[in-house]
């Protein structure tokens, strides 16, 4: 499928993607200053960052409606931020303070927030694929018009919760979407060395699922093959495994410093890095002008700083508090 963006452009509105642009340019910028922030030592836990792969959660989210939920992984910061949670509320979640999204309980891994359409992320690698068949299939008894999408990596479509999940969500002919993104490595170990197939979308066919593959640097590109796939399970023809190629334009996690990534791949990257491509697109099909782009970062920066300083100076969460949320009173229906 060729990416049309006039098309795609026409029909989503200037503001919506113009708020495409701007959803992608606060992960990088805020991405980026909490790098510095931990390798200062001022950032307590770990992190695991998303610069590079912010095309995939925006394009993504932005097909969906406010009552379908995603699930996130250990790199879930994008997957936050793109589907609306504020940047003061993940700031304060990875500072551990109570205004955060989990009230300063979840951390960097577990940012969310079910309220916004977003579950509290699973860092147990391929651990959201079977909540998310499981979430679509509850969609689908209670006939709500609902969908469930599981975002994940390369290195968790080699692990057994994957195969459950997708065949279950298969079988049932679920709403659900399966986003696969493909960013060559997982943690240190490259695709090519734990795989033999080149795209991972191939394995849709064992499970007699729909799959596609879109490249995740063009955020408008991922916008139209998730929109697809969403309106499809919409409509209720099931799901799909969507594999996007992407990549880490940083660490895996902490200090990692990425050696074992040669300097031309890093490079070659580097030149599809899809936040200058999309303000490209933004330009040339006339979405905002130079002005418009400038006060666009300038915003983000601010809202970017205002984000941290509202975590580093929320209170923390109260000792007595502890034991508080730990389960979820609800009816369970019969
Ligand atoms: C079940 C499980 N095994 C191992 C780990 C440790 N671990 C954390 S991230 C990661 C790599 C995951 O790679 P991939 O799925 O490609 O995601 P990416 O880090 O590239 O976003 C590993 C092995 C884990 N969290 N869960
Ligand atoms: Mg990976």
């Amino acid at each position: 499928m060729k990416t049309d963006y006039k098309k795609i452009i026409d029909v989503l509105g200037k503001d919506k993607v113009q708020g495409m642009y701007r959803r992608m340019l606060e992960i990088r910028v805020f991405e980026e200053k909490i790098r510095y922030l931990f390798l200062e030592g001022k950032m307590p836990g770990t992190v695991h960052q998303y610069i590079g792969q912010e095309a995939c959660a925006v394009g993504v989210t932005a097909a969906l409606e406010d009552d379908d939920v995603i699930a996130s992984t250990h790199r879930p910061h994008g997957h936050a931020i793109a589907r609306g949670i504020t940047l003061n509320a993940v700031a304060a979640e990875l500072y551990g303070k109570v205004t955060g999204c989990c009230k300063g309980k979840g951390g960097s891994m577990h940012v969310g927030d079910l309220s916004l359409g977003m579950l509290p992320a699973i860092a147990i690698v391929g651990g959201n694929i079977p909540i998310i068949a499981g979430m679509a299939m509850a969609f689908k008894i209670r006939k709500e018009k609902r969908i469930a999408v599981s975002f994940f990596g390369d290195g968790a479509s080699n692990e057994g919760a994957f195969h459950e999940g997708l065949n279950a969500a298969a079988v049932y002919d679920l709403p659900a979407l399966f986003v696969c993104e493909n960013n060559l490595y997982g943690a240190s170990t490259s695709v090519k060395r734990v795989m033999k197939i080149k795209d991972i979308a191939d394995r849709g066919a064992a499970y007699g699922m729909r799959s596609d593959i879109a490249d995740g640097m063009d955020v408008f590109a991922v916008y139209q093959h998730a929109r697809e796939a969403v309106d499809l399970a919409r409509k209720g023809e099931g799901p799909t495994l969507l594999e996007l190629k992407t990549f880490r334009l940083c660490g895996h996690s902490r200090r990692d410093p990425n050696n074992y990534m040669t300097k031309e791949e890093k490079e070659h990257w580097k030149g599809k890095d899809s936040v200058p491509a999309c303000e490209k697109i933004l330009l040339e099909y006339g979405v905002a002008d130079e002005k418009e782009i400038q006060s666009i970062k300038d915003e983000v920066e601010r809202a970017v700083d205002d984000a941290i300083l509202f975590g580093q100076t929320s209170e923390e969460p109260k000792p007595e508090d502890t034991y508080e949320d730990l389960y979820v009173t609800c009816e369970v229906p019969r």
